[in-house]
């Protein structure tokens, strides 16, 4: 017995530690956009063995799996003392999430986690589950964190175990291990979800994007991507939304969308991703999309490049809730690269690097949606045009 547990936890721990240390390469030749690495960045697997398992052979003899983690995947993403931080979104087989902070030296491989997961502190109205955190370095110095809280809808008859509220959660921290905890956002909207909070102040104003959403799934009434200001970050009360960015009748986001990690400021404008969902026989089908709002009125989109961004490829269409690609951290380094952390059928982690003058090329260049199918055919035919000089010329074929 005493061989047989040795063994396996040496087994285990070399498969973990191969795991942990597998070097990442870039996947083919792309779309000159951007650039998908091979192998996920961090998955159920790569959480620690002394999470999972305990690892006291009298009280653990058959080496068993204690706490199941199901999946990895919804993490926000900051650079912090040089290193390439995600917070993920881990969810247990018990299907409750919790947050924990995995660090890489370069961006793209080597995630490991850190010893324990965050100790998120709860107020007065605990939540049943805690999901999906937007990280912001705010220009008031503080690190915060915008999630997700669900609770049990209270107008729910005891027949209906599922009905929920979703709402945001507020945190912030210094050190990202202490975490204090401020009330949760107050917004007209019956339900909150991807609430992002933006890095600078407007005119002495924190500022919010918001999603406001009638039912926990349906968007309903709720119009799009909003933004909404507060005087206050400890009690943040937003009395109006503005929707910036709709949701539109047979485009990418005509279910819902909403915004992924905080948005990027660049020389143009703020850069912004996030998600759109559309309806398909096989059910809600959600990729990424970008576009850019003006640097001095947040609620002015300036560009907004037709189409999606990036959609769910390869094993990426597969997991717990397939056909989803959702991205709520990026991280903008000094050099001008950006590493998209984007996370497949909600189940694992992958990135995806680009540059931030190719994301402005593409905001700029890439053709807007025209909304029907005479204007898809006139914008590739502009396309075709433009380029027969080339064909000609013997310089393209
Ligand atoms: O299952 C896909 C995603 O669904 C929700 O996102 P949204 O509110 O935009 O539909 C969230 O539960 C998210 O965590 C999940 O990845």
């Amino acid at each position: 017995m005493k061989n047989d547990f040795n063994k396996r936890l040496l087994q285990l721990d070399e498969q973990y530690t191969q795991l942990i240390r597998r070097p990442n390469e870039v996947s083919g030749l792309g779309n000159g956009v951007i650039d998908r690495w091979k192998y996920p960045v961090l998955t159920a697997a790569h959480t620690p063995l002394f999470w999972r398992y305990d690892l006291n052979e009298k009280t653990n003899p058959f080496l068993m799996e204690r706490f199941g983690i199901n999946g990895v995947f919804n993490a926000g993403a900051i650079k912090w003392k040089d290193k390439y931080v995600m917070m993920a979104r881990v969810e247990g087989a018990d299907r409750k999430s919790f947050f924990a902070i995995a660090e890489s030296p370069n961006g793209v491989e080597q995630f490991r986690f850190w010893d324990s997961p965050v100790h998120m502190p709860g107020h007065n109205d605990p939540e049943t589950n805690i999901y999906d955190i937007r990280l912001t370095h705010h220009e008031d110095g503080y690190i915060y964190g915008l999630f997700c809280t669900e609770r049990k809808d209270p107008s729910a008859p005891p027949s209906d175990q599922s009905s929920a509220i979703a709402q945001c959660g507020i945190a912030r921290t210094r050190n990202l291990v202490d975490w204090e905890r401020l009330a949760d956002l107050r917004t007209p909207s019956p339900q909150q979800r991807n609430v992002v909070l933006h890095p600078e102040l407007v005119d002495g104003k924190y500022a919010f994007y918001t999603r406001p959403q009638d039912g926990f799934i349906d968007a309903g009434s709720g119009g799009g991507i909003g933004l909404g200001f507060a005087s206050s970050i400890t009690h943040a009360i937003i009395e109006k939304e503005t929707i910036i960015d709709p949701r539109i009748y047979h485009t990418i986001n005509e279910a819902k969308n909403g915004l992924g990690p905080a948005p990027i400021k660049t020389r143009l404008g703020w850069l912004h991703l996030a998600h759109g969902v559309r309806n398909t026989a096989a059910g809600l089908r959600y990729t990424l999309y970008l576009f850019m709002t003006d640097l001095y009125d947040l609620s002015k989109v300036i560009y907004r490049p037709g189409g999606y961004f990036i959609a769910p490829k390869g094993e990426e269409r597969v997991g717990d809730v397939s056909n989803v690609v959702f991205a709520n951290g990026w991280i903008a380094d000094k050099d001008g690269s950006i590493f998209i952390y984007y996370a497949s059928s909600d189940t694992r982690m992958h990135v995806a690097t680009t540059t931030i003058e190719k994301l402005l090329d593409y905001v700029v260049n890439t053709p807007p949606d025209e909304y029907h199918s005479a204007g898809s055919v006139n914008t590739l035919q502009q396309i075709i045009d433009n380029n027969r000089v080339h064909i000609k010329a013997g310089s393209v074929v």
